[in-house]
């Protein structure tokens, strides 16, 4: 198998990792890492020494690849099939990497402290995270009104950044009921045969995530 990836089930950033190679139907290999475990943690320092998963082995090239974004537009550079995550066209490319941006600095970021604060007990004002999703919410409430997807007519490294974000950022904070273009954008995520796996493989380990009560039914 020429690829492994280094990753965990319940880990945000690895399924959007998980969602291209499943879009793409790029074969790999997997490895979990339990950070609670002293081996496991040395081998991921020994790829990424911030500790940080998901790390992609590209074994045919001698190659470590980590960062999400950074894995997908590697894949696709190298692994990718059609269509591509990422247009060929330089302004729809841009369109892309920035909502890529912005769901991983303004939906991840902030769902990533609230369950850090939870994970670590530090009770902290997360008034600002809460406030900052909120209004992630309703610039994509905006923009959703007159999209299927979230940065290009095809499904793009925007979806798949958006698809966990999403995921686990509203059982931190509810979508308002008005947004109901948040809404259906994420029914659709949430339908796309990618995610669907993601999920059905992360369901087993979603007892461990620190708000695993909030988690709807439908995907328990
Ligand atoms: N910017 C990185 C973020 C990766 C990241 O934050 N991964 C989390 C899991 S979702 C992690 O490794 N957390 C373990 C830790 O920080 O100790 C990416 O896009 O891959």
């Amino acid at each position: 198998m020429p690829l492994t990836l280094y990753f965990h089930p319940l880990s945000s950033f690895c399924h959007k990792v998980l969602i291209a190679l499943y879009e793409q139907g790029v074969a790999f290999e997997k490895r979990i890492i339990d950070l609670a475990n002293d081996a496991d943690r040395a081998e991921l320092q020994s790829l990424w020494p911030l500790g940080k998963f998901p790390v992609i082995r590209d074994h045919a090239r001698q190659r470590d690849v980590p960062e999400s974004s950074v894995i997908i537009e590697y894949l696709e550079r190298f692994y990718g099939g059609a269509p591509p995550l990422i247009p060929q066209d330089w302004d729809s490319a841009l369109e892309v990497r920035l909502w890529d941006r912005f769901f991983d600095n303004y939906v991840q970021g902030p769902m990533q402290q609230i369950v850090a604060d939870r994970l670590y007990g530090t009770n902290g004002d997360l008034s600002q995270q809460r406030s900052n999703l909120l209004t992630a919410y309703a610039m994509l409430e905006r923009r959703m009104a007159s999209r299927i997807w979230a940065a290009s007519p095809d499904f793009s490294l925007a979806d798949c950044a958006a698809a966990p974000a999403l995921f686990y950022a509203r059982t931190l904070v509810a979508f308002p009921e008005d947004h109901r273009h948040l809404s259906a954008y994420f029914e659709r995520l949430v339908q796309r045969p990618s995610f669907r796996r993601v999920i059905d493989e992360a369901r087993p380990y979603f007892v461990y995530y620190p708000f695993a009560e909030a988690i709807e039914q439908r995907f328990r």
